[in-house]
């Protein structure tokens, strides 16, 4: 139980979509499940997202505005912009306007514009770091927040952290799940699940080129955000044995997880965390991997997966061959050990103590 006294808090979305579209990404889970915990924690929250977002049962403020482009897809080079009317700095204005009515303000987008307004706000602004260093105005802005403020920058893992700068001003929060939603299973099916975006940076290719080079069937299930780059996936590794079986709910997609025989994660960038790893382990299913991003940092070589050399289809083919010597019982100790909801609200509640710690209004 928190220890401290509730909070008033508001959560910035991410910008690029509505909650629950999916195009959020892992940042969709963690925002709904943070904001789950800190409410059964007694917090007061308050949740600000794009027009035509959900978040659970959980009361949302539908902010209007046109969405901000993906910063996956800016160039290191380029200069990130928000169109007219961004429904970023709509969210953004609502933050200031209303920041006193706040203990902590926590911004879940990654864009320049809040970063930029750390310095401006009386209120603490904190910020979550969702992805891996992208681009060098973003980087610097990340880095000017962090250095002007102490502990205002969150992430999800140390690997992600080091991918920036200065890998120091980051406080590594990890994830978590509610483990109850996930249920263990012993007798898998002879399957490979993928989930994630599907999308160029999540290398979706690598997976296909598995299941075809093995003939062992794969079964995907996530957000179709680039159909264009499943179709080309799907005519190169026109042999492959592969499933869609859509963008489902955690109760839908946790009953064919939970099931197969493993994981697969293909990922080309530095994945941040990688959700889907837990939530696999929560079921029991052991997870293959890139040796690379977050996923180097939850699965336990040869213990609850296995990590391989990034791009190596023939290592992620050797990996999937020993993968009866896992103990699935460890797979689901190892997430009720490391990813319950407890302990990962316990990390933030120290985060949002650690962030006010200077002003003692906020003890
Ligand atoms: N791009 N510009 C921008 N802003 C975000 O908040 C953002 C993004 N790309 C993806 C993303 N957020 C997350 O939802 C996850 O996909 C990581």
């Amino acid at each position: 139980m928190s220890a401290s006294r509730p909070l008033n808090l508001l959560f910035i979305s991410t910008s690029v979509a509505p909650l629950g579209s999916g195009i959020g990404g892992g940042v969709e889970l963690t925002l709904l499940n943070l904001s789950r915990e800190l409410t059964r924690r007694g917090h007061q929250l308050e949740v600000i997202a794009p027009e035509g977002s959900a978040l659970g049962s959980l009361p949302v403020i539908q902010m209007p505005g046109k969405l901000q482009p993906k910063a996956q897809n800016l160039s290191r080079k380029e200069i990130p912009a928000s169109p007219d009317n961004s429904v970023l700095s709509n969210m953004c204005e609502f933050a200031r306007r209303n920041q006193y009515r706040y203990d902590l303000i926590v911004n879940f987008s990654y864009d320049w514009l809040p970063l930029y307004l750390t310095v401006s706000f009386d209120t603490p602004l904190l910020h979550f770091i969702s992805m891996s260093s992208l681009n060098d105005a973003m980087d610097f802005e990340i880095i000017k927040a962090g250095s002007s403020r102490k502990n205002r920058i969150g992430c999800y893992s140390r690997a992600q952290a080091e991918t920036f700068p200065d890998p120091n001003i980051f406080t590594v929060l990890g994830s978590g799940i509610d483990l109850d939603l996930y249920s263990y299973c012993d007798t898998p099916d002879e399957y490979m699940v993928w989930i994630g975006r599907i999308s160029r940076e999540k290398a979706l290719e690598d997976a296909f080129h598995l299941a075809q080079m093995t003939g062992y069937p794969l079964k995907v299930m996530g957000k179709m955000e680039e159909q264009a780059y499943w179709d080309e996936v799907s005519d190169r590794f026109d042999n492959a044995q592969v499933d869609y079986e859509g963008f489902l709910s955690t109760r839908e997609m946790q009953a064919i997880l939970r099931k197969a025989r493993a994981l697969l994660m293909t990922p080309k960038w530095v994945e941040a965390f990688g959700i889907v790893a837990i939530e696999a382990l929560a079921c029991g299913v052991p997870v293959i991997s890139y040796r690379k991003g977050g996923p180097s940092e939850i699965v336990q070589d040869g213990i609850t997966g296995y990590l391989t050399k990034p791009g190596s289809i023939p290592g992620l083919a050797e990996a999937q061959s020993k993968i009866g010597n896992i103990d699935r019982k460890v797979c689901r100790l190892s997430a009720e050990q490391n990813y319950s909801l407890e302990a990962w609200g316990d990390r933030f509640e120290q985060w949002f103590h650690s962030s006010t710690a200077q002003s003692s209004a906020y003890l």
